[in-house]
């Protein structure tokens, strides 16, 4: 912690911090960016992509059976019944962990153990242990008809999913004067099973949005140490990624590449309607537009329509809207990804002055779009892409801060 008479230099713009206290200079509003490690060696390592959505059954486990047993000692060979009682079956219980990230590691079957049987002599079965699964904070547990089971949201919090049966009494248990020889034990009950759906509030800081390859993949490989596959082909990207973008100040800026839209995305055409629930977990979008389109007629020309940039703005947005009304109003930026090709310069001038014309227009702003930032990057030859982190962290800072104290 700064004190408040301490003067300290801002790494960036080497002047002397505002406000000391929180260590970093307004004027700079954002902090740098940390490159991050590169992993050594070829990596064998299975390609782990995100999951933010999962659809599980939950077993709670068998209560253990009674005991059935009557005791014969050697000079008493009526000793009377000593069937101990069997344990108790142990719960499944989803638990928040901060050390967790995704879903990835929710397995389709969930099942907590078996209590252990009663023995003779009065032995009880021992109690199972819980099956304590744990799940990021911002977790929401629905029912398999979809009403709201719990919402995890505090670091700790449990939410008991599915119940143990209890444990059976053994003989034992039965003996009253009326009855000094119970010849009955209970078998243990059965574990609650149910089918529960697990799925995150909140997948990323930012969803990268946009046609397929247009380039998406490439730039989260830039930005972070996400690997997802890029190729020269349309989706390539099949399930959602995530890439921690990191920043000097340690605060950590989560990015999704999302697999591509098309026209019709909203009517299940493409990759299906299920890819537009991971842009409704995003908190901002950053809009991929495409500047090689009018290149070629490949292929990705005819997914995208071969769309002018502004065209293809116009396209994502209206699946946005028609997949969940105001989904497109999310704050974020716009990127003209692949300025490295020839002629980009001029279709980037004519997307501003067309933005520009929009903005203008009363009806646009009338529908709440937000003025969005254009920005020129080249994923592939590294162009553009420290602009890009400096802005993605102002626009992390103003918005995510400012969701954070609604939330609160
Ligand atoms: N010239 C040029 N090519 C690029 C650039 N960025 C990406 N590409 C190429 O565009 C193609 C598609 O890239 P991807 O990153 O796989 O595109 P994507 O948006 O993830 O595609 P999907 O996963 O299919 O949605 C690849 O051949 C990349 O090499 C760029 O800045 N300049
Ligand atoms: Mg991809």
């Amino acid at each position: 912690m700064f004190k408040v008479s301490t003067v300290v230099v801002c790494q960036i713009r080497r002047s002397l911090l505002h406000d000391v206290t929180i260590g970093r200079c307004h004027q700079c509003t954002t902090a740098r960016h940390v490159k991050p490690k590169k992993s050594k060696g070829v990596s064998l390592r299975k390609e782990a992509h995100f999951v933010d959505y999962i659809e599980l059954e939950v077993c709670g486990g068998k209560g253990g059976n009674g005991m059935l047993s009557f005791l014969s000692l050697p000079h008493r060979e009526w000793a009377g019944p000593d069937g101990g009682d069997g344990g108790h079956g142990g719960h499944v219980i989803f638990k928040v962990s901060h050390n967790i990230k995704s879903l990835s590691h929710l397995r389709k079957v969930e099942k907590a153990a078996d209590g252990v049987g009663g023995r003779t002599k009065q032995r009880h079965g021992k109690n199972a242990s819980h099956r304590y699964i744990e799940v990021p904070k911002g977790t929401v547990i629905k029912s398999e008809s979809g009403s709201l089971l719990a919402s995890l949201d505090r670091e700790g919090e449990m939410f008991v999913a599915a119940r143990g049966g209890a444990g059976g009494k053994g003989n034992h248990f039965f003996l009253t004067n009326e009855n000094r020889a119970p010849a009955v034990a209970e078998v243990g009950a059965e574990g609650q099973t149910r089918l529960v759906r697990v799925e995150l509030k909140t997948m990323a800081h930012f969803g990268l949005i946009g046609f397929p390859n247009a380039g998406k993949s490439t730039l989260l490989r830039a930005i972070s140490r996400a690997r997802p596959a890029v190729s020269a082909y349309p989706f390539t990207t099949l399930n959602p990624h995530v890439g921690m973008v990191l920043y000097d100040d340690h605060e950590q800026v989560a990015v999704a590449d999302i697999p591509g839209l098309i026209p019709g995305a909203h009517q299940n055409k493409g990759l299906g309607i299920s890819f537009l629930r991971h842009v409704e977990r995003c908190l901002c979008l950053v809009y991929v537009l495409d500047l090689s389109t009018g290149v070629d007629r490949s292929e990705q020309q005819r997914l995208s329509g071969g769309l002018s940039p502004f065209a293809q703005l116009t396209r994502l947005r209206y699946e946005l809207e028609q997949y969940q009304a105001g989904l497109s109003h999310r704050p974020g930026l716009l990127l003209a990804n692949k300025m490295d090709l020839p002629g980009a310069d001029r279709k980037v001038e004519e997307l501003k002055a067309k933005l520009q014309e929009e903005e203008g227009k009363s009806e646009m702003s009338s529908r709440g779009y937000q003025p969005l930032k254009v920005l020129g990057v080249s994923a592939k030859r590294m162009l553009g892409i420290n602009e890009l982190l400096h802005e993605l962290r102002a626009v992390y800072d103003q918005y995510h801060t400012a969701s954070d104290g609604e939330g609160s």
